[in-house]
């Protein structure tokens, strides 16, 4: 697992350890806290110019859980090595070590789309930013090696991952830690899956922007729902447009110089 260090990494690394996967973990930073039963852990930089490394770390692994990288919109210089060098370097780890890769894409591949849109996997990508724009590159990073190597994946368009919904927009994005982890469960379970895509939401009924995916082939359902907090947080808006508008919400926002 790349990332480990991160949010969602360390969600991962404790539930998935709980369930006595054996866990080789990564970061560019050190895992904080006690490592969970059967995780071993070793830094390394995934933007390396070699590769080796991260090679070298793939290696007997079955599946690599890709959450590593910059997770949030920065400027094209800071996302470049981590997200765009990096995932060169683990689809070639991942192709060496017949490795099979759950990618954790995000809905910022989509961001643009506007929020009266329903989408599906056949809409088109509106990257809302550079960060965006990467996990875009993942996506076709994975078809690729597919088409090309049979490196099997499943790309993930992670909503919003947190505790709790917190907002209006995460009525419709948010996917809560036990479904993610229900979800990467499922990844490293199943048999066979060519390279799918899945909405990373949880069951979201009252507000719904994205349908129609390949959670089938590896057997997911989320449980949980952001429903029970449509009464707290749909009036939880930040009255800009821009943001309001797209499903992207604030990325859309950073940088935004378009003339009205
Ligand atoms: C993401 O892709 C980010 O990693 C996360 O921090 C949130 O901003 C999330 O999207 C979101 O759209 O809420």
């Amino acid at each position: 697992m790349t990332g480990a260090s991160g949010a969602l990494g360390r969600v991962l690394a404790a539930a998935l350890g709980r369930q006595s996967w054996t866990l080789r973990l990564t970061d560019i930073r050190p895992f904080p806290g006690p490592l969970p039963d059967g995780a071993s852990f070793e830094l390394a930089d995934l933007a390396d110019a070699d590769g080796s490394r991260i090679r070298a770390l793939a290696e007997g692994c079955a599946t690599i859980l890709h959450f590593g990288g910059i997770s949030v919109e920065r400027p094209f210089d800071e996302v470049i090595g981590p997200n765009i060098r990096g995932l060169y370097n683990i689809y070639e780890a991942a192709r060496r070590a017949k490795a099979r890769v759950l990618f954790a894409s995000s809905n910022h591949t989509v961001g643009f789309h506007r929020r009266d849109e329903v989408l599906d996997l056949n809409s088109t990508f509106r990257p809302d930013g550079y960060y965006g724009l990467s996990k875009v590159y993942g996506e076709l990073m994975g078809e690729l090696y597919f088409a090309k190597h049979g490196v099997e994946s499943v790309l993930v368009r992670i909503g919003s991952c947190f505790p709790k919904p917190t907002d209006a927009r995460m009525l419709a994005t948010w996917l809560s830690y036990d479904d993610l982890v229900g979800l990467c469960a499922c990844a490293l379970k199943a048999e066979t899956v060519g390279c799918i895509k899945i909405w990373g939401t949880s069951n979201n009924k009252r507000m719904t922007w994205w349908r129609g995916d390949d959670r089938e082939a590896i057997g997911w359902s989320p449980k949980s729902s952001a429903d029970e907090y449509a009464d707290e947080l749909a009036s939880k808006t930040t009255g800009d447009p821009v943001v309001e508008q797209h499903q992207g919400g604030a990325y859309c926002r950073i940088d935004y110089s378009r003339p009205e």
